[in-house]
Parts: C-alpha cells; structure tokens; sequence
C-alpha cells in the first residue's frame, strides 16, 4: 500500500495544527465526513490493521499497522492484536502526528484495531505533549456483552490517556428518525465529529472581535476528562433558542446536557442584527443549564464572539464543557423558570448542523435492542434564559432574576 508521509499535509502555515486520526473501521469512516466536505487547515490521518478499509479512505496519510501479524485484514475483534499491530509501527504513527498542536482520535470501540491501537496513539500524543480529545463510538446493545465489556475497557483506558473524551452511543441513533436511510443517521455521529473539529478550527484559526486562542482551548480542555464540544446554528426569529438547543443538547452523546459544567468555553457567532442583549442572554442560558441541579458550582466561562455581515438572521454558537461535578446538589429547576425550546428547527431553518426532530415511533419498529416506548408526543428540552442586563447591569450576579421567553 501507498502510504503518504509528507509531514506538512493538511496543515495552514503558521497556525496552531489539528490534526484528526481515525483508527480501525469505525475511526476511518467516521473521519471521511471531514475529507469529502474538504476541511480546511486539518490533517487527516487513516490507521487501521484492514488494508481494504484503507484503500478507500480519503485522509491525507494513510497507516496500515500490523502487517505482519494480521496480513492486512484486521484483528477480528481482538484488542490485544489492535495494540501490538500499533505498537509494531509506532514510528509511523508518531511522525505523522508531528508538529501537532491539537490531536483528535476517533474510533469505534468494541473491535479490535479501534480498541487496541488508539490508547497506543494517546500514549504517543502524550510523550510529545499534544492535547488530545478522543471521540469514542460505543457498540450498539444488540452487539452483545462480549462486544460491550471490550468497549467499555476500551473507553477506561482511553479516558485515562487523553485530556478530553466525547462519547457517541451507536444505540442512540435509535431514537432519532427511524425512516431514515441507515447512511444518513450514522452522518449524524460523523457530523459529531466534524462540529468538534471544525468548532475548534474555527475558535483557534479565525480572527475574531473577542479570540479565544490555543492556550485558552488548553486550559480549558487539559486533563479535563467528559467533554462536550457543542455547535448550534440557528435562523430566524427564534434562532437563539434554536441554536443553543442544537449546541447543548445533542440525541447522540452519552451526555446529552452541560449540567455540572464547571469550566465552560464559549463561542457566538452574530450578525449586526443581533443585539448585545441577545449575545449575554446566550451567556446566561448555558451557564443556567450548567448550574441546574448543581446550584453550588460556579462555572468558570470563558467566551469569544465574532460579529460578521454574513451572520445576518443567523446566530452560531459554539460550547465547549468540560469538568464536570457528578454530584447533584439540588433540584431541576421548576418548569416555570425554564423557557421551552422545542426540538425541531424552525420552518426557516437552514442549520448546518441537523439534528433530527424526535420521531413517532411505533413499539417493535426497530429490530434491535431493548423496545422502544412510544413516543407519540415530541419531548421538549429547556433552556433557561435569565435576564438582567436592563434592570441592574450586572450578568452573572447570583439571586432573583427576570426570566425572558424569546
Ligand atoms: N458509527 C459507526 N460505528 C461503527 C462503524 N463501523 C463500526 N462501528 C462500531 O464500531 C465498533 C468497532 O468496529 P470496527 O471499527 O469495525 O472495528 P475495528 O476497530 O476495525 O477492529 P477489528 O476490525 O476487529 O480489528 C463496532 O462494534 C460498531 O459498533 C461506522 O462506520 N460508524
Ligand atoms: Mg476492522
């Protein structure tokens, strides 16, 4: 196999490097949303054992590992096999991650190469001290128990080597649109990861009015463990709500809210047609969201914006979450402290980040896992957005607070 090790791929000149490394089966195909969009400023990286799957990967380096063990057709599911295979041609992985500033890893846990060979990655990150942010795929329940108790020693030993983990549940896109064709709810894990990246691209690469920088995404992400890394775009007269329901709430990951949050980095994207008092409403409703339940903590924000012309009718918001307190301290706020924010994007939507409208789904219509309930009525998640800036000036300030339905 043909493999391209010209180390300067992929990157901008001068700015800090990302690079994303897919590993075993689900790792190489999930990256492949970054090649076929063509992100900009990223290096791509393919590694798995399966010369097959790397034929047609579209990343810009490509690493066949473990040759001599596996004759180029995967491990057949054993982790042990997956990290020698990585551990044989670690000189490899390691000149392709040089020069990097912010690695992620993305694999599906469960097999052999994913499992195996992407802690030998996080090993190698952390010599050259890369911050690294894992995105771990969980089996689906119907995988089995062998399948599961692989992934979740997989995703303890990962956690353990990485800064910063976001896991997806395969079993989740169950409760998305089952009238789907397959491919496009899988896009939508795949989507996970390009908003990460991209996000992070974005918030590092782009000028901003307020930047945030690589050193804030270090701080705020360095040995931080559970991670969110959010996007959400909304149009329109409510795009506000609709932005920040994307951003925070994801049908996907194995946390699907920011409570407990205790560090926080922010990022809002507006055009001139949305006003100051908007912009901290944001700041209020995901600060709001961290707090419910933990009403001790006290999460420590920090946020960018960007204002440009072409953000006009839209708003964009970025969050990124992470230490989180497991502890609850308190109750969920009472409902008629929270403003609604439905699911579904509004009719004017024309969001890049699309997540599904909750379906109607029938008892037995998915053939795996445990039975889905009935879902006749669309669930709600709230956000609530608290609002001081007219009556005291101050934002963050603890205490009584207006509550503001936009
Ligand atoms: N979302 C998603 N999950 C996948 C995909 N392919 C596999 N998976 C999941 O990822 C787990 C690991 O599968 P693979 O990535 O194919 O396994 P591998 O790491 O290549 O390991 P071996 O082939 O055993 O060496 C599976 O149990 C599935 O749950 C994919 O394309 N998308
Ligand atoms: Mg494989």
């Amino acid at each position: 196999m043909e493999e391209r090790l010209d180390i300067s791929v992929g990157y901008e000149d001068g700015s800090p490097r990302i690079t994303v490394v897919g590993v075993g089966g689900a790792g190489c195909n999930t990256i492949g949303i970054l090649a076929e969009k063509e992100v900009e400023g990223v290096r791509l990286v393919a590694i798995n054992t399966d010369r097959y799957s790397l034929a047609s990967s579209r990343a810009h380096v490509k690493i066949q590992i473990g040759e001599s063990m596996t004759r180029g057709v995967g491990t057949g599911g054993d982790p042990e096999k997956g990290r020698e295979a990585a551990q044989k041609d670690s000189d490899k992985i390691q000149a392709a991650l040089e020069e990097t500033d912010v690695l992620f890893i993305a694999a599906g846990l469960g097999g052999g190469t994913g499992t195996g060979a992407s802690p030998v990655v996080a090993d190698l990150a952390r010599e050259n001290r890369i911050l690294t942010i894992a995105f771990a795929i969980m089996p689906f329940d119907f995988e089995g128990p062998q399948t599961k108790k692989k992934a979740e020693r997989g995703l303890e030993e990962l956690r353990e080597k990485v800064d910063a983990i976001m896991v997806a549940l395969n079993s989740n896109i169950k409760n998305g649109d089952l009238t789907r064709p397959p491919k496009e709810a899988f896009r939508e894990i795949d989507q996970l990861l390009y908003n990460a990246v991209v996000a992070l691209r974005d918030v590092i690469l782009k000028p901003s009015d307020m930047r945030l920088d690589l050193s804030d995404i270090k701080a705020k992400l360095s040995g931080k463990g559970k991670t969110i890394i959010g996007v959400g775009e909304g149009t329109g007269e409510n795009r506000i709500e609709e932005a920040l329901e994307k951003a925070l709430h994801s049908p996907i990951l194995e946390r699907n809210n920011i409570r407990g949050a205790q560090s926080i980095l922010l990022h809002i994207a507006l055009g001139p047609d949305t006003d100051l008092k908007s912009m901290f409403s944001i700041v209020e409703a995901v600060i709001s969201e961290a707090k419910d339940k933990f009403p001790d903590i006290n999460p420590d924000l920090k946020m960018g914006y960007l204002q440009s012309e072409d953000m006009e009718g839209r708003v964009r918001v970025t969050v990124i979450a992470t230490d989180f307190e497991e502890k609850e301290t308190g109750g969920t706020m009472k409902e008629e402290e929270l403003v609604k924010v439905s699911t579904s994007p509004g009719p004017m939507s024309t969001s890049r980040v699309d997540l599904p409208e909750e379906p109607e789904v029938e008892e037995d219509y998915f053939p795996f896992g445990p039975p889905i309930k009935k879902n006749k009525k669309k669930k709600q998640n709230v956000i609530r957005i608290p609002d001081r800036t007219e009556k005291d000036g101050l934002l963050f300030q603890e205490g009584e607070e207006d509550e503001e339905k936009i």
